[in-house]
């Protein structure tokens, strides 16, 4: 089956988004599991410019429709085929991770967190405010495939994606033996399908390992797993306000760790998607999965991979309310359902996931796990 056969598929799914009204994300979710298995396919307005990431909720699993997956696991397989094909996975740029991470102090400062001209509204990520922020110390890269292991070979830990036996991977990571085996996707985003035995020592499900991708950022952690890792290296997760100053390097509201511009000299400067989403990953910037923790370029302060590569949990509760009061270490709502994600990951690309930006944000309760959602630490006294 062509490409031609899988345009109008795909411009099916996307002309029905403004077919369908809904009145928020949660409600979505719950409307879409009692849904014909086809109207399962249709992707909300907020969904229309994400990944889908944040649907990644235990609960808001559907069956498939298996005509439309069908169509899409062709696409899926177009992408495996053409991007992957003879790459071996974090070979090219293999390096030796330090251990334990590495960590750079984050001078005290204030910063304009947020944007005035947001490009994703409903993400309340407006309006600008004034923070001022202690210095700390921030790992210098997303904790590694290597670092966590170690965690768990002292500590023992099992991880929530162990515990609950599965884990959300995207499609077109999954090898044809596992997808067979799935019945289900995310109503709102059916590239994430729930795997069972997907966890961080098998990333792509049962079938695959993590032997060849040590220096890798560890996936597959919920908020509690990553919390949990960083109290044991006597550290603790970022809050968002930290995070977002640790982005801008040192520069002031610039999109990007580096700037403004996305490629500057024509270089690529963070593992982003190239290509069509979610159908073709051109991996023109040398990966179409992750990428080892210390590639691509550091910013200002000496951190590698703050946006794209995987995404990285913060201590926040999530909330779009934000005033223009000026505020000191905000540390976030003293509440909340889902905590707050940062920086984007290796699938983000500006048509569905512009959220490779330093003032962008999402959100996942705290038990999700998926293949592109990692974390670094930070921590008020040098280590
Ligand atoms: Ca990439
Ligand atoms: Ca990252």
């Amino acid at each position: 089956m062509g490409i031609s056969v899988l345009v109008p598929c795909w411009a099916f799914v996307f002309l029905s988004l403004n077919s369908v009204e809904f009145t928020g994300s949660e409600t979505v979710g719950e409307e879409l599991a009692t849904m014909s298995e086809t109207e399962t396919l249709v992707l909300s307005d907020s969904e229309s410019s994400s990944c889908g990431c944040h649907s990644l909720k235990r609960e808001r699993v559907a069956s498939i429709d298996r005509e439309a997956s069908l169509l899409f696991e062709q696409a899926a397989v177009k992408y495996s085929e053409t991007a992957n094909n003879g790459r071996t996975f974090g070979q090219e740029h293999k390096q030796e991770v330090d251990s334990p991470n590495k960590m750079v102090l984050i001078p005290a400062g204030e910063f304009m967190m947020g944007t005035n001209n947001p490009g994703i509204p409903q993400d309340g990520e407006s309006p600008e405010r004034r923070v001022h922020l202690d210095q700390f110390y921030m790992d210098i890269h997303e904790v590694s495939n290597q670092e966590f292991q170690k965690f768990v070979n002292v500590t023992n830990y099992v991880t929530e994606a162990e515990t609950f036996g599965d884990s959300f991977v995207f499609e077109g990571l999954l090898s044809k033996d596992v997808k067979s085996q799935i019945s289900q996707a995310v109503a709102a985003a059916p590239w994430w399908l729930p795997v069972r035995g997907a966890d961080w020592r098998h990333p792509e499900g049962p079938d695959s390992s993590i032997t060849d991708r040590l220096d890798h950022p560890v996936l597959h952690v919920s908020w509690s797993d990553a919390s949990a890792y960083c109290a044991w290296a006597g550290k603790r997760l970022p809050t968002e306000a930290e995070w977002e100053y640790a982005c801008q390097g040192g520069l002031n509201n610039r999109l990007f760790p580096w700037g403004n511009k996305l490629h500057p000299k024509g270089q690529h400067y963070a593992n982003l998607w190239q290509g069509e989403f979610p159908t073709h990953n051109s991996g023109e910037d040398g990966y179409t999965s992750t990428s080892p923790v210390m590639s691509f370029p550091a910013n200002g302060y000496g951190l590698y991979n703050m946006v794209g590569n995987a995404w990285e949990w913060t201590s926040d509760w999530w909330t779009v309310h934000h005033t223009t009061d000026e505020l000191h270490n905000p540390n976030g709502p003293a509440t909340g359902h889902d905590r707050v994600k940062k920086g984007g990951s290796y699938m983000c690309h500006k048509s569905y996931c512009y959220r490779y930006r330093c003032a962008a944000r999402s959100q996942n309760t705290p038990d999700s796990s998926a293949s592109n959602l990692g974390f670094r630490c930070a921590s008020q006294e040098k280590l």
